[in-house]
């Protein structure tokens, strides 16, 4: 067996939290451990459907996505949670409900420069022309973690940066 876990992936749009999650759920799966993997795709097409992204609206978001994380863990599995959470009193409550013992916080600290340069929904150009609003990193605030269990930073390749991740979670799942 294992022991259950969240890994909450946050950081900008497009810095990479799916990208990495994916790839460590794989590897995660190939050694036995039972993942499974939340993020805004399915949760705000889901059970979120309806929420925009006004500070209260992410609040719910966040605040459901952790609920439902907890009795993931509560069902044994290792979650990967790849949600923007860009405010620290979110990420306060989300530790406060999954419990300080089964969080762990990942930064994926890709920069603004570099995440609007890749820009591979296009989104960050229709904020930038009013057509999005309230858009993380543009009109929206993202509060940087000032002490994540783990930081990704620009220098380091998806390998790199996985590998991070995978040798952090040895020996605590
Ligand atoms: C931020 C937005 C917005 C606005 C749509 N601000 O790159 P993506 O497309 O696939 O991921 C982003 C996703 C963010 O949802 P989260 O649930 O992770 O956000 S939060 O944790 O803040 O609740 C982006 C898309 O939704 N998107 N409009 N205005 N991201």
């Amino acid at each position: 067996g294992h022991l259950s876990k969240v890994i909450w992936f946050t950081g900008l749009s497009g810095s990479g939290k799916s990208t990495v999650s994916d790839r460590v759920q794989q590897i995660l799966h190939e050694s036995g451990v039972h993942t499974y993997i939340l993020d805004g795709d399915k949760i705000r097409t889901g059970i979120n459907k309806g929420l925009g992204f006004s500070e209260a609206d992410r609040a719910e978001n966040l605040r459901r996505v952790a609920e439902i994380a907890k009795l993931m863990v509560d069902a044994g599995m290792v979650v990967l949670a790849a949600f923007i959470s860009p405010m620290k009193k979110d990420r306060l409550m989300i530790r406060d409900i999954i419990g300080e013992e089964d969080f762990i916080e990942v930064f994926v600290n890709t920069s603004l420069e570099i995440c609007e340069e890749r820009d591979i929904k296009g989104l960050y150009r229709k904020a930038r022309n009013g057509e999005i609003s309230e858009f993380t990193g543009i009109t929206s605030p993202y509060e940087n973690p000032e002490n994540p269990d783990v930081e990704l930073k620009d220098g380091n390749s998806i390998e790199e940066s996985v590998s991070l991740v995978v040798e952090y979670l040895k020996g605590k799942i």
